[in-house]
């Protein structure tokens, strides 16, 4: 597929820099995450459940490695948190194959509220589960775990408004730090989500193997934001991106915006409203800002996907060669410097605008759905 020579470019602009600066390992293992992922998995056998947090684009891409000793267990929750990019009917492969997996996992959206709601009454579940044999009113801890970026302290934020609520919690509602930047969050937080018993959720900072992964995963926690943007050039990332898109089906469905328009939004990402968000529904304005919204006018947005719709379909060329790839990539981003009005400037200057443009618009949810890794072929 021509998308892997993209991932492999991304995957030689990272080694060759991991290489001139003779690192052995990723440039995101520094010593603070060495130091959080030393703390973490010291205080993991003291935790009573585990949620894995992992984005829901990237079900295995994002797997935290630090838990490959703690397999599918009563005390362990995969949460495939950011649903609402990934598409609810594309994730309910992945729940079966979890389940024949004989894990535990769930699709979160950390910003709705409903979702929140059935996802603290399966800790609970679980919870009880666990205290079955043993009644006594202890403290229950839940530890959020994973990689950067995929909303583990939106979630400890989210399940604690809903969660203290329903536990008529008098104490101080606390907040997490909620970034679209990757590794945010620099202590073990903990946060009370349930009375009778206490219940708290502990925010972790983010932990990534030191190992670099393969040019396909390394290029997908890119394009979903887990490893900041500073390792490659935005063009290429968003070349890369343009290459998926290029290659599935998704821009079908902005035919309709060739003559007239788009009405058929599952998820109501398009006009940059989330559905029934947490936004709407008690968050300070501190949090409301921490929402990821791109700030792109609807009728901008529009024009892009009208844009991306009509070079791929008037693309004469077969985009499985490489070379020809590349032709209809190159003329997208010069029909898009137009959808997006970003006058001329040097070629280099007006395709960085251009990519973050583009980037933001994906990593909000406002090119449509995503799920980038492939489910493993024994599974059906
Ligand atoms: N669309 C969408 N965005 C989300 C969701 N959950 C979190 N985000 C956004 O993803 C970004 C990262 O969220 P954080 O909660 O800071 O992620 P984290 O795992 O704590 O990241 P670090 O602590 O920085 O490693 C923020 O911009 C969030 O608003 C979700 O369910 N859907
Ligand atoms: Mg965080």
């Amino acid at each position: 597929m021509a998308a892997t020579h993209f991932a492999r470019r991304i995957g030689t602009a990272v080694k060759e820099k991991t290489g001139r600066k003779k690192l052995m390992q990723g440039p995101w293992y520094d010593s603070f995450m060495a130091a959080a992922s030393h703390a973490i998995a010291e205080r993991l056998p003291l935790v009573d459940i585990i949620v894995e947090v992992r984005d829901a684009r990237i079900p295995l891409s994002s797997e935290c490695k630090l838990l490959r000793n703690y397999p599918g267990s009563l005390r362990k929750i995969i949460a495939l948190n950011k649903m609402d990019l990934a598409g609810r009917s594309g994730l309910q492969a992945w729940r079966e194959y979890f389940i024949e997996s004989n894990c535990i996992s769930c699709g979160v959206n950390a910003h709705n509220k409903e979702n929140i709601r059935e996802f603290l009454s399966l800790i609970q579940r679980q919870v009880r589960e666990l205290r079955r044999t043993d009644r006594a009113n202890y403290t229950v801890t839940v530890m959020l775990i994973g990689i950067p970026n995929v909303g583990k302290s939106a979630l400890a934020n989210a399940l604690h408004l809903v969660g203290r609520i329903s536990a008529a919690e008098k104490g101080k509602l606390k907040h997490a730090i909620v970034s679209p930047e990757p590794r945010e969050t620099k202590d073990i937080r903990s946060f009370k989500i349930g009375s009778h018993p206490n219940i708290y959720v502990l925010d972790t900072p983010s932990v990534l193997s030191p190992e670099v992964p393969d040019v396909d995963v390394l290029s997908k926690l890119i394009l979903t934001g887990a490893i900041g943007d500073c390792l490659v050039r935005r063009k290429e990332i968003a070349q890369y991106f343009l290459a998926i898109l290029n290659s599935t089906e998704q821009y079908k469905r902005w035919a309709k915006l060739s003559t007239e328009d788009d009405d058929d939004d599952d998820d109501g990402l398009f006009f940059n409203s989330p559905v029934e968000c947490l936004s709407s529904s008690g968050l300070h304005m501190k949090e409301k800002k921490q929402i990821p919204m791109d700030h792109t006018q609807d009728n901008i947005v529009q024009d892009v996907r009208r844009t991306l719709y009509e070079t791929i379909s008037t693309f004469e060329g077969n985009i499985r060669y490489e070379n020809e790839m590349d032709a209809l990539i190159a003329r997208q981003f010069s029909a898009l410097q137009e959808a997006f009005h970003i006058s001329t400037e040097c070629r280099e200057a007006t395709h960085d605008k251009v990519a973050g443009k583009l980037l933001n618009l994906f990593r909000t949810g406002r090119l449509g759905h995503y799920i980038l890794d492939h489910l493993p072929r024994n599974i059906h």
